[in-house]
């Protein structure tokens, strides 16, 4: 509070709320510029934390600074990640619930460096034992390990989560951390067989090569130029500036040892990386039959048994989705063991921090099947935000009594029901598309589509395009006007992609496969089940229906990160590009919402406890209810009645200058008593 006052006009408000101009986007943009001028990346709204990317490292994030934010209230210090992690935690200790901290915005805007920000600050600050340091070092170095596994370089981001995450945070009555789990999301196995022109496949490939050594590269028969395999080269950038893929290795093997996995998993698991470059080296050529078979008879021979009687092409799709289904069960298999290390075994209640962090928004060239799934996914957590936000604070106005107005808002549920509506939405009709094999394609699925979902106000397709938005559109495309942005999908390969079938005889083999892990991700069982898989849109929307129900249970804590321009270039603040997300991310809404006609609100025990000296009645005591002494308080300073409700346990004001003014009012007596003071002690000091 103190902060924002003295620096208001050099560095801007630290509280949006506290913006004493009317909340325009433009005293907003200019309120975020002057800041992140001065490296000041955080701003509140309210008790939501706005974060822009610096792109540099900042000295805001030591262990001095930790302890500074622990145990202190949220308005106190400058607006902080701490700050946010801090009031979570002191809540559930204090109230013993549920917490999560929900961290969006679009690819490359700085989730994923939040959430390790915000886990570390758990790490270093809270209660621990001996005992429990394991946990402490396993729940860290978890994070490298699916980092490895799980992010790749993409054009939007070098370290670009390809997963989706959700992690608990276990803490015993004493508030010490004991345990954790992860959940995650649809892996974008696709990129292990193909990577756009700029962007690598997963990090893990470039570690192996760049950081085992030469024992273990002869063992797995591998040689240490990215530039020898097939699914290393079609992005033609092994090598990336900003990343050390040497000391990434180091601390993945080092992470492996602290997670628990035995010598044996861990040469399965390289195993496993390697055979997915073999098998990604494997050429085909025809026979006289017009039949696959192998070109270089050196690489895995069975494959060439299984895939004898297929053509070229069909050989090549097989051998892709081998290699897809290799790895991302691998990387589900990965998370289990994790989970299994983490694993808190005693039965004693606990209470959880969730931490979400997903893939953002993203939007490229091509927009294929993947973009539409994380797409989607960035739709329902904005669909949880804001019925959580708006739901929460039409529920603290209906509890504290007070009479409330609601803000229009764009609400993008009508583009998560076009998304995922039963037997209407563009999920179930692909999915209907894929139960007509042989007959149904990609462009009979953009039919169905068009026929289905045509007049609805957020598609397009190519025959819609120019009636809705003049913007040619290819004809295997279609368009969805998303609540960030319109986005371009190509359909070609939605229907395998979602289908994601892999050939009997392929599953057979890797049944009975000498590595354990294949061997545990590929259960014989599971050939005997001749019921249809779900497609994959249908789990990955089950997935978030149920993720949304955890989430829903849970007291929330947001924080909005912002990419500040295209280039990853730090102090570059690109107006356009920033407007652009404070407009979708619905800023202005939920500034406009927290100050929907009260800008500001506290406790009375607390708004007492700070202006009780403006007061000759409460100070320097007041005796009697701290609701009384606030009315008492506020008449003698001259509150005019439109300026201020008093509800059940709290005071709300409805304008920041009532509060400037109480606050300037606040220093002047505090500045006086401290001189009295002075004066009277002169001769002591
Ligand atoms: P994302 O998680 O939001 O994108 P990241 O958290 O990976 O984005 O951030 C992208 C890059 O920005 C990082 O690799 C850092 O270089 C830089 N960065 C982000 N936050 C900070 C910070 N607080 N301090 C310094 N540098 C930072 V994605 O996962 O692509 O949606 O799928
Ligand atoms: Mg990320």
């Amino acid at each position: 509070m103190e902060g924002a006052l003295i620096a208001r006009d050099k560095v801007g408000v630290q509280d949006f709320v506290l913006l004493d101009s009317h909340t325009s986007e433009a005293a907003f943009l200019n309120n975020l510029r002057k800041r992140y001028q001065e490296n000041l990346i955080y701003t509140y709204i309210g008790s939501l934390l706005v974060s822009v990317n610096p792109y540099q490292e900042l000295d805001i994030y030591t262990v001095t600074q930790m302890k500074l934010y622990r145990g202190v209230n949220f308005f106190e210090l400058p607006p902080h990640l701490y700050a946010i992690a801090d009031n979570a935690y002191r809540v559930m200790c204090s109230e013993y619930n549920n917490h999560f901290i929900l961290i969006s915005g679009e690819s490359g805007a700085g989730k994923t460096e939040a959430s390790k920000k915000i886990l570390q600050y758990y790490a270093v600050t809270c209660p621990t034992t001996e005992q429990l340091q394991t946990v402490r070092d396993r729940l860290l170095l978890s994070n490298p390990v699916l980092e490895a596994f799980g992010n790749a370089k993409t054009l939007r981001n070098d370290n670009s989560s390809r997963f989706g995450k959700y992690m608990d945070i276990q803490f015993d009555f004493k508030g010490a951390p004991v345990g954790g789990h992860i959940l995650s999301y649809l892996i974008e196995k696709s990129r292990v067989v193909h990577q756009n022109h700029g962007e690598r496949n997963f990090h893990i490939f470039y570690q192996l090569l760049e950081g085992g050594d030469k024992d273990l590269l002869c063992w797995l028969g591998l040689e240490r130029n990215p530039q020898k395999y097939t699914y290393l080269i079609q992005g033609r950038c092994a090598k990336v500036f900003s990343i050390n893929d040497k000391n990434d290795w180091k601390i993945v093997r080092k992470a492996f040892s602290i997670i628990d996995f035995t010598e044996k998993d861990i040469e399965h698991l390289f195993g496993i990386v390697a055979s997915v470059l073999h098998l990604g080296n494997i050429q085909f050529e025809e026979d006289s039959n017009g039949h696959a078979i192998i070109r270089d008879g050196s690489q895995i021979k069975w494959i060439s048994k299984v895939l004898s009687p297929l053509n070229v092409d069909l050989a090549f799709y097989a051998r892709d989705a081998v290699a897809k289904a290799i790895y991302g069960r691998t990387f589900t298999w990965l998370v289990n063991k994790i989970n299994g290390s983490l694993a808190n075994k005693d039965s004693t209640q606990k209470t959880v921090i969730g931490l979400l962090d997903i893939y953002g928004f993203e939007v490229l060239d091509t927009n294929s099947f993947e973009q539409f799934c994380i797409n989607y996914c960035n739709e329902k957590l904005q669909q949880l935000l804001i019925e959580m936000t708006l739901k929460a604070e039409q529920e603290e106005y209906e509890l504290e009594g007070i009479e409330w107005e609601p803000i229009p808002y764009f609400n993008n549920k009508i583009i998560c029901d076009l998304v995922e509506q039963k037997h209407k939405g563009i999920i179930s009709i692909l999915d209907e598309e894929c139960l007509r094999p042989g007959e149904a394609t990609d462009l009979s699925f953009l039919e169905k589509l068009e026929e289905k979902v045509g007049d609805h106000a957020h598609f397009v397709t190519r025959k819609l395009a120019d009636q809705k938005t003049r913007k040619s559109i290819d004809w295997v495309d279609f368009r969805l006007l998303h609540y960030a942005g319109e986005v371009t999908y190509c359909a070609v390969g939605f229907l395998e992609k979602n289908n994601d079938l892999l050939y009997r005889n392929l599953k057979e083999v890797l049944c009975n496969s000498k590595n354990s892990i294949i061997r545990d991700c590929f259960l014989l069982s599971e050939l005997d089940n001749r019921r249809r898989p779900e497609t994959v849109a249908t789990q990955f929307k089950n997935s978030l229906t149920s993720l949304i129900e955890i989430l829903m249970s849970k007291e929330p804590s947001y924080i909005r990160c912002i990419k500040p321009n295209e280039n990853k270039e730090p102090g570059k603040f690109d107006d356009f590009l920033i407007r652009h997300q404070v407009k979708y991310l619905g800023l202005m809404e939920h500034l406009r919402v927290r100050r929907a006609g009260f800008a500001y609100r506290r406790k009375y025990e607390l708004f007492l406890q700070r202006y009780k000296c403006l007061c000759p009645a409460t100070w320097p005591h007041w005796h009697g209810p701290a609701a009384e002494g606030v009315e008492r308080l506020i008449k003698h300073i001259g509150y005019k009645p439109e300026e201020y409700k008093l509800g059940r346990t709290k005071i709300f004001i409805r304008f920041p200058k009532t509060l400037f003014a109480t606050e300037d009012a606040f220093e002047y007596r505090k500045h006086l008593l401290i001189s009295r003071l002075q004066a009277k002690y002169k001769g002591f000091l």
